[in-house]
């Protein structure tokens, strides 16, 4: 083991209050590297001053490489300053960031004078084949996965790794992890269980819609855990830990019906409560028979990428597959049957020809999502506006670029307030939104979280329910959006109310 070539990983603050779950990120790339380096966790949702922590390591002089993980939004605000004062107070110290800022923005990250090394996606090999490489003198051009700078400045993206099978990844080190914070903290009571397990298993997607960051980084591929691993990696955690219900965070976990129905078996035993994320036309495939097993396993909702009720906006923007208005509605009508409640996304602010088409195509959105309450009143509703990323090469990049969008040029220009709301997905900074635009989205938004707050919010009594639903029926049934003061000040200092989309299902004690 290297005692001076020891290894801090660092995750940035991504949620406002204590809601925070296993991080699994970083934790992955601990696992990739544990046995050959000595490494420390630090997570910015649990400290209160991370910088002091970081800096407490760097000053015994035995760190030799900072590795942060970066997705857009609230953690580029720890990120980038840390990583900056590591190379002012620390200029030794090597730094690599990951995940999917790092990767989608690789450019503005390796433009700045602090950061060293990018990984690109996967950093299961990638990390630790870097590591060795710069301790060991040897190159690094050839490392798959790798983004790096030459000596005159010029960034090289090597080749993408093919994705490795994930069975084969070295188990997540949960007890080394609970040395740092303890394991319990991170399980959390949501409206799925006392104990909420975040856990990951799969990488990737096998589609390539392009409003979606996933798509730069995996192109289409997709690998998962078998059901056996993920069930053994539960069993582990809920036998020495606790657990009784389960976040799988994976962008798409439902993508093979025969690993879905196979997890169901396994968990069903353990009375455990589950979430995940999937595609209507690919759930909608599966057979009745295996969304009865799904439900009677614990499958409580399942987080599904609607986008929009128009097809030609859904072939605009290669949602690809199957996937039409209609079946979104029928898709609707069939959960209902099995209990499993459907939590829709739609993306709202397409560019689109005119002002007009956008504005008519807002309007239909509108009318569309209406209609999927009064098929199945309990389709939890997420609005999105829709925020670019980079899938260069898509016919939507190609309308944002020439409709004037364009990214911050430098890492601190991204620490514009105007910026981390745009990495929210609820302020676009979009040329072809306009303001009356925007305001009819969040109008609407306020009103039919109002008519139907979210089921996912334990704060929200019955009596509060009920009360908010008469408040907001007339604005409702009229669609009259304008102005709803009433209902969010209401829903922000009576309710206390909040929507999971922002950092994850709320708990009871979110303040
Ligand atoms: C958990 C999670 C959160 C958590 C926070 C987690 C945390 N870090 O504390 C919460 C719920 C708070 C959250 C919120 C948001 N999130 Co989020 N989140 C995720 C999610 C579901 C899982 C991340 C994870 O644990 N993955 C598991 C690990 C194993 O995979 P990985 O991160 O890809 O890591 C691998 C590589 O990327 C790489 N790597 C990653 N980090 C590092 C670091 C180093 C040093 C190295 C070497 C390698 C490396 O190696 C790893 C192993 O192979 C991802 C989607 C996903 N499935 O990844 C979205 C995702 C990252 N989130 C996203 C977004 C946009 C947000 C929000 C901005 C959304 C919003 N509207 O508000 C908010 C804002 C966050 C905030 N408040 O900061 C987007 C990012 C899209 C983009 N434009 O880049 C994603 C991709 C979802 C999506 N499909 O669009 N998020």
């Amino acid at each position: 083991m290297n005692v001076s070539n020891k290894v801090i990983l660092f995750n940035p603050r991504a949620v406002s209050n204590l809601n925070y779950r296993i991080p699994n990120s970083i934790l992955q790339i601990a696992a990739s590297i544990e046995g050959k380096y000595d490494w420390v966790i630090v997570d910015g949702n649990c400290e209160k001053d991370p910088w002091l922590k970081i800096k407490t390591y760097l000053e015994t002089g035995e760190f030799a490489f900072f590795g942060s993980t970066v997705m857009p939004g609230p953690q580029l605000k720890q990120a980038i300053p840390i990583t900056k004062k590591i190379r002012e107070q620390f200029p030794t110290v090597t730094n690599v960031w990951g995940g999917y800022f790092a990767s989608n923005q690789y450019k503005v990250a390796m433009g700045s004078p602090y950061v060293d090394f990018v990984i690109n996606g996967p950093g299961d090999h990638a990390f630790p084949a870097l590591l060795d490489a710069l301790t060991n003198n040897k190159p690094y051009e050839f490392i798959p996965n790798l983004i790096y700078k030459t000596p005159d400045g010029e960034i090289i993206k090597t080749t993408k790794e093919t994705l490795v099978d994930q069975n084969t990844l070295p188990d997540l080190p949960y007890a080394k992890l609970n040395q740092f914070y303890p394991i319990k903290s991170y399980l959390k009571p949501t409206h799925l269980g006392r104990q909420t397990i975040a856990y990951h298993s799969s990488l990737g997607c096998p589609f390539t819609c392009s409003f979606c960051a996933v798509v730069p980084i995996y192109e289409a591929r997709w690998k998962g855990k078998s059901a056996k691993t993920v069930y053994k990696d539960i069993k582990f955690i809920k036998d020495n830990y606790g657990g009784d219900a389960i976040e799988f965070h994976d962008n798409n976990f439902f993508v093979s019906e025969k690993r879905t129905v196979e997890f169901s078996k396994l968990i069903k035993s353990e009375n455990m409560t589950w979430w995940g994320e999937g595609r209507i036309d690919t759930v909608d495939k599966y057979k009745d028979e295996s969304l009865k097993i799904m439900r009677e396993s614990g499958c409580k909702m399942i987080f599904l990428g609607a986008e929009s009720g128009n097809d030609e906006i859904l072939k605009e923007v290669d949602k690809g597959g199957k996937q039409t208005g209609e079946q979104i509605k029928a898709f609707a009508a069939r959960m209902k049957k099995f209990d499993i409640i459907p939590e829709y996304s739609f993306v709202l602010g397409f560019p689109g020809p005119d002002d007009e088409t956008v504005m008519r195509r807002i309007d239909e959105e509108i009318a569309f999502i209406k209609t999927i309450k009064e098929i199945n009143p309990a389709t939890e509703i997420i609005i999105y506006l829709y925020s670019p990323v980079p899938t260069e090469g898509s016919d939507l990049y190609k309308k944002i670029i020439e409709a004037g969008f364009s990214f911050p040029q430098t890492l601190e220009d991204w620490l514009a307030p105007s910026w981390e709301n745009f990495d929210l997905r609820k302020n676009p900074l979009t040329p072809w939104l306009t303001p009356e635009m925007v305001d009819k989205i969040k109008n609407f938004e306020t009103v039919i979280h109002a008519q139907f707050p979210t089921s996912t919010d334990p704060k929200v009594t019955p009596f509060q329910r009920k009360v908010m639903k008469a408040l907001s029926a007339f604005r409702y049934n009229s669609g009259i959006y304008k102005f709803p003061y009433e209902l969010k000040a209401l829903q922000k200092f009576w309710l206390r109310y909040r929507q999971p989309e922002l950092e994850g299902f709320a708990t009871e004690n979110d303040v």
